[in-house]
Formats: C-alpha cells, sequence, structure tokens
C-alpha cells in the first residue's frame, strides 16, 4: 500500500510511531535510554499505562504487568519495563518505571522514592512497606550515574475521581514534589479514564479535545499539582478493549513523547550542570598546579 492511500490519521498515528521508535536521548549524556517513573494513587492506571503502550508496539492488546483494582497496590514491585517495537524488531530507547501506588492508610517511605529518584533501586525490587529499602539492602545501586536515575516523572491522576482523592494522598504527592523540585526534575501527569468523565468521550476518544467536562478536569488538575496545563496529557488506556484503536493509541504515545522531550531538557541541564562542575575542578587544579 502506497503513503498516498494511507488516511491523514493513520500517517499521523504511524509518523508519531516512527518519532518514538527512533528516540535516542541527548547524545552527549551517553545515556542509552530515558527513565519515566510512573507514581500515584492505588488505581489510578499506572500499570495499565505501560501495558496500553507496550500493546501499541506490540500490534496487539498485551497486559504483562498486573492491573487492577484491590485495597493495596496492585503492583508490588518496582520495574523498569523495555518495550519492544514489532515492526522493527528494535527496543525503544526509554524505560517506564513502574512502582507501588500511593495509599491513604500507608504512606510511601519518602528516603525510598528518593533512592528511586536517584538510580540506587534495581529493577525488580520487591517493595516492603514495612521495611523500605536501605544502602545495606541486597542488590542497592551504590554510586549510580545518569544511566541509571529517572529523567522525567509522571504522576499517573483518575481524572474521574480528583475531587474525592483522599488528603493524605495529597499530602504524598505534595511531599514528593518538593524532592522533584529540589531536584530540578521534570513533571508531568498523565490523566488517566478520560472515559469515565464524559461520555461523549467514551463513546469516541476524538471528542477528547472538544470536551468541556475533560477541559475542566485537565484545568483542576493542573491547579491541584501547581503545574501549568500544557504539562497534563488527557489519555485513556486500554482496559475492556479486545483490539487496538487509533485515536486511543494516539494519546497514549503523544503523552509519551512530551514526558521524552523532558526527560531530555533534564538531561541536557545534567550535562550544563557536569560541564560547570568539570570546569570549576580544571580551574581548581590549573590553580593547585601554579601554586606548587
Ligand atoms: N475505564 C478506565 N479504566 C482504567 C483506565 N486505566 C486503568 N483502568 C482500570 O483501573 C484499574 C487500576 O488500574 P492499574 O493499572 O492496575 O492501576 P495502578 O495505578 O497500577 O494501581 P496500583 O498498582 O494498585 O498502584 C484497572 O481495573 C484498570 O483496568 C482508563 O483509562 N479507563
Ligand atoms: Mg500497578
Amino acid at each position: 500500500m502506497g503513503e498516498s492511500n494511507i488516511s491523514e490519521p493513520v500517517f499521523t498515528f504511524l509518523n508519531l510511531k516512527k518519532l518514538l521508535v527512533d528516540y535516542k536521548p541527548v547524545r552527549e549524556t551517553n545515556v542509552s535510554a530515558a527513565n519515566i517513573l510512573l507514581v500515584g494513587q492505588i488505581g489510578a492506571g499506572k500499570s495499565s499505562f505501560f501495558n496500553s503502550v507496550n500493546s501499541v508496539f506490540r500490534g496487539k492488546i498485551t497486559s504483562k504487568a498486573s492491573s487492577g483494582s484491590f485495597e493495596h497496590s496492585v503492583t508490588t514491585a518496582f520495574r523498569k519495563y523495555k518495550i519492544k517495537d514489532f515492526t522493527s524488531g528494535k527496543f525503544l530507547n526509554l524505560r517506564l518505571c513502574d512502582t507501588r501506588g500511593f495509599e491513604d492508610e500507608l504512606a510511601m517511605d519518602i528516603q525510598e522514592i528518593t533512592y528511586i529518584l536517584d538510580g540506587n533501586v534495581p529493577d525488580q525490587y520487591q517493595f516492603n512497606p514495612m521495611v523500605p529499602i536501605t544502602p545495606d539492602s541486597p542488590r542497592f545501586i551504590r554510586g549510580p550515574d545518569l544511566t541509571d536515575k529517572i529523567h522525567c516523572v509522571a504522576f499517573v491522576v483518575d481524572g474521574s475521581t480528583i475531587d474525592v482523592m483522599p488528603d493524605k494522598v495529597r499530602k504524598q504527592i505534595k511531599d514528593l514534589q518538593v524532592i522533584l523540585n529540589q531536584r530540578n526534575l521534570p513533571q508531568v501527569v498523565l490523566m488517566t479514564k478520560l472515559d469515565k468523565i464524559c461520555p461523549d468521550v467514551e463513546e469516541d476518544i476524538s471528542n477528547t479535545f472538544s470536551s468541556t467536562a475533560i477541559a475542566n478536569a485537565v484545568k483542576k488538575v493542573g491547579e491541584m499539582m501547581g503545574l501549568p496545563r500544557g504539562h497534563v496529557f488527557p489519555i485513556k488506556n486500554f482496559e475492556k478493549e479486545t483490539k487496538l484503536t487509533l485515536g486511543v493509541g494516539f494519546l497514549l504515545m503523544d503523552a509519551l513523547q512530551q514526558c521524552l522531550d523532558f526527560a531530555d531538557d533534564f538531561m541536557d541541564g545534567q550535562l550544563d550542570k557536569m560541564d560547570s562542575e568539570g570546569k570549576k575542578t580544571r580551574e581548581k587544579i590549573g590553580y593547585m598546579c601554579t601554586l606548587s
């Protein structure tokens, strides 16, 4: 089939998919893949986001990560998921890092999440809310470099239950944001469950950007998180579907592309920091040489 036979939405979808398959992190950093951390309340759709993105590149609906609803987090281990594009056979140069959800009664350990951000926590690490990870834990990564660190944090927020988010969960988000701001880590919001916010969108996902209910929810989430509206991406995960759909896939990939842009900004900033620190060290060594 020639390109002229492809409809415009399909063409845009394929272009976006290709952009993601071809993505490479900022070259000078030597970082092989951008690490995007998924955090948020239990049941918000973190694991489903990974499953949905994985499905788009797999070419069919898959559910590698366990998802569902339970009184405690369904996800119990830290996972740095790779994604393979089955059309080209290539792995994407990004990792979706899935975590345990924030719970009302079981607060996250702020030190543990800091270790995740800094790249100390290994893939497949089994969380134990009673005993958070420490430098003495087996497999704790000592001396992580930029490759191990998180480069962008995506808060996954259920857009249909913003008004009833428990205060304790809001507080955990705010506490985490303080740490992210200290590290200059970019923050975005993946606002899930669009289908539950607006019946028109449930019927046809392409109504997302004309829906007042969605626009209001984006505004509300942005205000709650203290983030510009341009950092809030409305998405819907595949949950009851048996087949991939273009519109849902497009929103997922567009959000992912934006996360990668933010991750690149962070890596660029780290590069500048390393450059200026290297310059300072070189100046110091030069100064010491002139003294001796
Ligand atoms: N209607 C709808 N349901 C969704 C969407 N995303 C996720 N779900 C459902 O929400 C439930 C929770 O999804 P998960 O992906 O397990 O949520 P999680 O954030 O990983 O939860 P924990 O691992 O417990 O922290 C599942 O039943 C999903 O099918 C969505 O966009 N729309
Ligand atoms: Mg999960």
